[in-house]
C-alpha cells in the first residue's frame, strides 16, 4: 500500500504563512472603529490612536495594540491610515509627527484641492501619500456583499504594494496619480446622491397632505431611479462625442414645455418649489440660449446643462 509521505514521516508540511502588514489607524470616530475591526479580524498587527483615548482603548480586547502618543503610533509601522473628522483635524493630530520613511493612506473626507496640498505636504515630510474617498457607511465595511468600496489616488506604486491590506475593510477602486481624483470621484458621487435625496423629498412632500400611504410611494420612486439611472451612459457618450443629440428621447423643448405642470402641481399640495426650480431655470436658460456648437436647436436633452454650469 503506498502511503501518503507525509503521513509516513509524520511531519506535516505546512505551506508558510505570508505576513500580514503592520498597519497604524489614527482615528477610531464610526468609520475609523469599523476600518479597525476588519483589519484586526484578518490577523493584522494593528496600532490604534485616538484623540478621546477611551475609544482606542475599547478595541484593545479585540486585539490593537494602544499607542501611548500620536508619535508612538506612527512610529510603529510604516503603513500609517488616518480616517479623522476633516482635513483641519487632520492637520492638527499630525502637527509635528515624524512621517520620514512613512506609507500614509489618508482616507478623511477632502476636497480635491486638500488632498492635493496633503500629498506635496506628505512629500516633504518624505512619506509617500495614497488619498482616500470612503464610498460606504460604518456598516458596510468588512461586508463585501453591501457594495461599499474605497476610492484611492495618489502614488500607484503605493497602491499596488498595499491593495491586499486596503482591501480588507472594502473593495479598492484605483483612480490615478493625481492626488485629488478620489476625493473628485467621492464628491460627483455623493453630489449626484444629494440631487437624487432632493428630487425624493419632494417626491413625498407632494403626497404628505394627501391619502397615499409613504410606503406605497417608496418602492415605485426606487423602481423608477432604478430605470432612469442608465441614462449616465448615454450623457456620459454624448460629452465624449460632443453630440448632444444621439439617441435623444425627450428633447428639452419639450421638458421646458412640461415645467409649468411641475410648479403648478407643487403648488396645488401646498409644496415649494424651491429644490426644482434651479433646475428648471437652467433648462429654460440652455434652450433660450439655443443649443450652443454640440446639439442641433431643439433636439439635445439635457446634457447641454453641464455646460452652463461649467465656469
Ligand atoms: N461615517 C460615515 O457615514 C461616513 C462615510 C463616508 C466617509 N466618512 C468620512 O470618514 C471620516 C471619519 O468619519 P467618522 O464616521 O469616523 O467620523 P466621527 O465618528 O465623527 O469621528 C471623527 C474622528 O475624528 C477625530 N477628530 C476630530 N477632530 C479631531 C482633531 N482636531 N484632532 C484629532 N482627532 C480629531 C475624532 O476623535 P475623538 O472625537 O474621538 O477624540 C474621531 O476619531 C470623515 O472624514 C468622514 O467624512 C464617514
Amino acid at each position: 500500500m503506498t502511503r501518503n509521505p507525509v503521513e509516513k514521516n509524520s511531519v506535516v508540511e505546512k505551506a508558510p504563512v505570508a505576513e500580514k502588514t503592520a498597519v497604524t489607524l489614527l482615528g477610531l470616530g464610526a468609520m475609523g472603529t469599523a476600518l479597525a475591526r476588519t483589519w484586526l479580524a484578518a490577523g493584522h498587527p494593528l496600532t490604534v490612536w485616538n484623540r478621546t483615548p477611551a475609544r482606542a482603548a475599547a478595541l484593545a480586547p479585540e486585539g490593537a495594540r494602544v499607542a501611548k502618543d500620536i508619535a508612538d503610533a506612527v512610529a510603529a509601522s510604516t503603513l500609517v491610515i488616518v480616517c479623522l473628522l476633516d482635513d483641519a483635524s487632520v492637520d492638527e493630530a499630525l502637527a509635528g509627527a515624524d512621517l520620514a520613511g512613512k506609507d500614509v493612506v489618508n482616507l478623511t473626507t477632502s476636497t480635491p484641492v486638500q488632498a492635493r496640498a496633503r500629498a506635496e505636504w506628505a512629500r516633504a515630510c518624505g512619506a509617500r501619500y495614497l488619498d482616500g474617498g470612503i464610498m460606504a457607511v460604518p456598516p458596510m465595511i468588512g461586508v463585501p456583499e453591501a457594495g461599499g468600496y474605497v476610492f484611492y489616488s495618489g502614488s500607484r506604486d503605493m497602491f499596488e504594494q498595499y491593495r491586499q491590506t486596503l482591501g480588507v475593510p472594502a473593495r479598492t477602486t484605483y483612480v490615478g496619480e493625481n492626488a485629488g481624483f478620489a476625493a473628485l470621484h467621492d464628491v460627483a458621487l455623493l453630489s449626484a446622491m444629494y440631487g437624487m435625496f432632493a428630487g425624493v423629498a419632494h417626491a413625498f412632500a407632494l403626497i404628505r397632505k394627501e391619502d397615499i400611504d409613504p410606503a406605497s410611494l417608496a418602492p415605485l420612486l426606487a423602481d423608477w431611479l432604478v430605470a432612469m439611472a442608465p441614462s449616465v451612459h448615454q450623457t456620459a457618450e454624448q460629452l465624449r462625442s460632443g453630440d448632444y443629440t444621439t439617441g435623444v428621447a425627450s428633447n428639452l423643448a419639450m421638458q421646458v414645455a412640461g415645467t409649468p405642470t411641475f410648479v403648478s402641481t407643487a403648488e396645488q399640495q401646498g409644496v415649494s418649489p424651491e429644490l426644482l426650480s434651479p433646475f428648471f431655470a437652467l433648462m429654460r436658460r440652455r434652450l433660450a440660449e439655443g443649443s450652443g456648437e454640440n446639439g442641433k436647436e431643439g433636439e439635445e436633452g439635457l446634457t447641454g446643462l453641464i455646460d452652463l454650469l461649467v465656469h
